[in-house]
């Protein structure tokens, strides 16, 4: 990695840590999901500023907790309050009502309420006033994922010297989606003031290519070897993608440590001789739980010989609970479970075990390492962590993976894995047949291949190439017509991504 001679400014709607207030107390907790965990182990490597929001209203009482929590590391923390109001409409409302669904290709449960956008500008100025303060001219300032959107905007207008990356977490939609979002433009607009743009996948960083040839026809793009240049109004732009990952190692490691290995034999023991299915997600619609229990209960209707020999170990974490979709959610997924279980519980067999609850990162492992098949059927999904994990955690080498067609990773374990479209509910069970079947040498050629791309396209290989990305980016402002006068029309997509290497 080029050396960074300045510091590293991580921007996220949420801390890693999260303040709690409660009976007068302040408390500090690790705040869960896949962020906090992929970027844990960059900051091995750099040093700088966190900002971002540490989850209690209008706190400020948190202060020293926040101090307190940044002393041994290499980073501190910087807090960006937020009203209990300004959670509802930039969190819940913009962020979350709007462009999540939007993103994930669902418009119809989107609710375009002009006030969510209006709190939305007012935040994103806020957090790049934070880390425009923050940051100094060396600096490189990596803002992540849709909350904050806008941010490159606001933090030009701070004046800000840094250079700037954005990172979008989830997947960017085709035009015909993308372009529903009364916003459009001012979004587009907001995003090239970046000089770097980030996407989880090739048809990420097409998609936003294809939605800027249609809303702003007037910017230009070019492309190098990796990336795609895309300059309006003298400003130029990077675009690229960049498939998240998970620190291999460190997931690996854990899972053949002697309390994991013991913790495992002792819960497949437990169960008894059966195939174990496992889905681990946040409470989300986008993650095709309801399906995946349709398709688990087709499965034990074709396959009555599987009865008493497979079960469905479904772990999800509860999230975003304020919203009323996702209470919705929870009840369809617990009258499916307590239907099919009722359907086929038999003495001594439970069909599915379900837990909504947040388990332990050493829970978490030991079902990766006891399960034989990790089921994954999100309806769409910018990466999914979980999958890798799981490729990690097998360190017998012999788990399948099942997975939509429509995550982030399938793009990248095609073809180590079993793929599958989640609406096709037959499909699907027939897919879960087949990994219960399948004999344990292709199990293991392919366990062995999913590990070898996991082990390499790591997170830090990760972290490595983005942020090389934005120290190659060039001065802030170039020519209108782009500096090497090679302008081309869309979509150029040039891509190092292990999506292109993985069939080799
Ligand atoms: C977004 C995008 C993209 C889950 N349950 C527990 C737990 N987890 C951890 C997993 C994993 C993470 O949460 C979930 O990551 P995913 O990638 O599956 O999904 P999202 O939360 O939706 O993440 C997604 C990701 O950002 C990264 O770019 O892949 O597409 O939607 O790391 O291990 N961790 C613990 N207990 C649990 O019960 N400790």
């Amino acid at each position: 990695m080029k050396l960074l001679e300045g510091r590293l400014i991580t921007v996220s709607n949420r801390l890693p840590v999260e303040i709690k207030h409660r009976g007068g107390q302040s408390r500090l907790s690790r705040s869960a999901g896949g962020l906090a965990t992929a970027l844990d182990s960059i900051w091995r490597f750099c040093h700088g500023i966190w900002v971002g929001w540490a989850g209690a209203v209008d706190s400020g009482s948190g202060e020293h907790l926040l101090e307190k929590a940044s002393r041994g590391r290499t980073f501190s923390f910087k807090a960006v309050p937020l009203s209990r109001d300004e959670v509802s409409k930039f969190y819940s409302g913009f962020a979350n009502e709007i462009i999540w669904p939007l993103f994930h290709d669902m418009p119809s449960r989107c609710d375009f309420d002009p006030e969510y956008w209006e709190v939305y500008q007012r935040i994103n100025r806020r957090f790049a006033q934070a880390a425009g303060e923050a940051a100094s001219g060396k600096d490189l300032v990596w803002v992540h994922d849709y909350h904050l959107m806008l941010m490159g905007r606001y933090l030009r207008e701070t004046r800000s010297a840094a250079r700037a990356g954005f990172f979008l977490h989830i997947p960017f939609p085709a035009p015909d989606i993308f372009e529903k979002l009364p916003w459009r433009k001012p979004v587009l607009r907001a995003l090239l003031q970046y000089d770097v743009v980030g996407f989880q996948t090739d048809r990420d960083h097409c998609n936003f290519l294809s939605c800027i040839e249609r809303i702003l026809p007037e910017a230009r793009s070019s492309r190098d070897e990796s990336h795609t240049k895309v300059v309006l109004e003298g400003r130029c732009t990077r675009v690229g993608n960049f498939p998240i990952s998970i620190a291999f190692e460190e997931f690996a490691n854990h899972a053949a440590s002697h309390d994991v290995e013991a913790a495992a034999q002792q819960f497949r023991h437990e169960l008894g001789n059966k195939y174990l299915v496992l889905g681990v997600d946040r409470m989300d619609y986008t993650k095709g739980i309801p399906e995946r229990l349709k398709a688990f209960r087709i499965l034990l209707r074709r396959f009555p010989e599987l009865r008493h020999r497979v079960t469905l170990l479904q772990v999800v974490v509860p999230s975003r609970e304020e919203i009323p979709n996702y209470k919705e959610l929870r009840r369809e997924v617990e009258l499916l479970v307590s239907q099919i279980n009722g359907e086929f519980t038999e003495s001594g067999w439970v069909p599915i075990h379900y837990m909504h609850r947040s388990l332990t990162r050493k829970q978490l492992v030991t079902y990766y390492r006891a399960a034989d098949i990790v089921l994954v059927t999100s309806l769409k999904d910018g990466m999914n962590l979980v999958a890798k994990e799981f490729c990690a955690a097998q360190v017998d080498e012999s788990g399948v993976v099942v997975i939509s067609e429509f995550t982030g990773a399938a793009a990248e374990l095609q073809h180590g894995a079993v793929v599958v479209n989640p609406n096709d509910l037959a499909g699907v069970a027939e897919a879960i047949h087949r990994a219960c079947v399948m004999p344990l040498e292709e199990k293991r050629s392919r366990m062995r291949l999913l590990r070898d791309i996991v082990r390499t396209y790591n997170v830090q290989s990760w972290a490595e190439a983005f942020l090389n990305a934005v120290l190659m980016a060039e001065p802030a402002v170039v020519g209108a017509a782009g500096s090497s006068g090679e302008d081309t029309n869309f979509p150029l997509i040039a891509s190092s991504s292990p999506q292109n290497l993985k069939s080799a």
